[in-house]
């Protein structure tokens, strides 16, 4: 483990994500409860509003937050998700017994533009660079965030997954706009500021590359075992079901492999294909590779518009087929890993 001071809550959370692949894998998504396809959660009330609830009567057993714009000290998230409601909500899912996963969609503190703004920065923040004390800062938000996840006195556990998809090419982070080495470097510093510095030991961290390319190797950017809890990948379909098949079994079979050799867990950190035009794709594309892959969870991403969303709503005429998914034996829903 990334921590030997983890809480205790953090450790069950951990065992249980073994634990749970011998009867499936949980089902997950990025801001289940947040908002929808035409509504938003108002932020004053507590109801557990989710698109896949009202579609399948079960809630998530895993629920994804995004923690861009919080080192910018802004109210809410890149997604326009307030803070304090995103507080409220993951209280509300830990209560419930749900997984908290967050991601990071950080600035680019050369500029304070986008995460896609892929101006170098990685080089200026490691090792004392120049960009060194605003990025303390923006870790210090960070850190001041997740210390307010509290239930009942102890702190919630957190899956935290920062600088995701560092093979893509998108992100100032990634290829090729940081080299591995400085990459790893400011993976390690990170963790040591909120592990040592922040004293936060509810986090378990995630490393997730974007879908592997012919040359590409999962653990190029690998921070070392000392530095990552659990293996992850995001993998998404682009209406080619036959290469996303592919991928999610190449690769999945690979993180399996590597995981195991490691005694860590893994995960299909996100995934989805946007607007599930395609029929059956959970029932026929997604479950026969995931079935018997040995994954924790599966997170599909959000769900923030009818031209932007990964699980069906209400009236969609994909609907059955997410509901059929839903009710085969492995798929484990907010309920099931709370019976575990
Ligand atoms: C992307 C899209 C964007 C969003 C970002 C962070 O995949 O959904 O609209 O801003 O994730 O959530």
């Amino acid at each position: 483990m990334v921590d030997n001071k983890l809480n205790r809550t953090t450790k069950k959370l951990h065992k249980k994500l073994f634990f749970l692949t011998k009867k499936g894998f949980a089902i997950g998504q990025q801001d289940a409860t947040s908002y929808g396809i035409n509504w938003k959660h108002n932020g004053s009330e507590i109801t557990d509003r989710s698109d896949m609830k009202e579609l399948s009567d079960k809630l998530p057993a895993v629920f994804g937050f995004d923690i861009g714009h919080i080192e910018l000290g802004e109210s809410k998230n890149l997604d326009s998700v307030n803070f304090n409601t995103m507080r409220s909500l993951i209280i509300e899912a830990h209560k419930k017994g749900g997984i908290i996963t967050i991601s990071w969609h950080v600035n680019n503190p050369s500029n304070e533009s986008s995460s896609w703004d892929t101006s170098p920065a990685v080089k200026d923040i490691i090792s004392n660079g120049i960009l060194k004390n605003k990025y303390d800062l923006w870790i210090g938000r960070v850190a001041d965030f997740l210390k307010t996840l509290m239930y009942r006195g102890k702190k919630i556990p957190v899956i935290f997954r920062p600088f995701h998809e560092m093979n893509g090419h998108w992100f100032w982070w990634g290829d090729p706009n940081s080299t591995p080495e400085d990459y790893k470097q400011l993976w390690v510093e990170t963790v040591e500021l909120l592990r040592d510095e922040h004293k936060l030991h509810n986090l378990l961290y995630t490393y997730s590359p974007n879908l592997l390319d012919d040359n590409d190797d999962y653990l190029k950017y690998y921070p070392g075992d000392d530095y990552v809890d659990i293996l992850g990948i995001d993998i998404y379909d682009f209406n080619n079901s036959e290469d996303y098949k592919k991928s999610l079994y190449n690769d999945i079979s690979l993180l399996g492999q590597i995981a195991r050799s490691k005694n860590k867990l893994y995960a299909l950190t996100e995934t989805g294909l946007d607007k599930i035009d395609s029929e059956n794709w959970f029932t026929e594309v997604l479950y026969p590779n995931l079935a018997n892959s040995g994954i924790s969870w599966v997170l599909f991403w959000r769900n923030a518009r009818k031209s932007h969303h990964y699980i069906p709503y209400k009236g969609h005429k994909n609907a059955s087929d997410f509901k059929k998914f839903a009710n085969f034996p492995k798929t484990l829903f907010l309920k099931d890993i709370k019976e575990l």
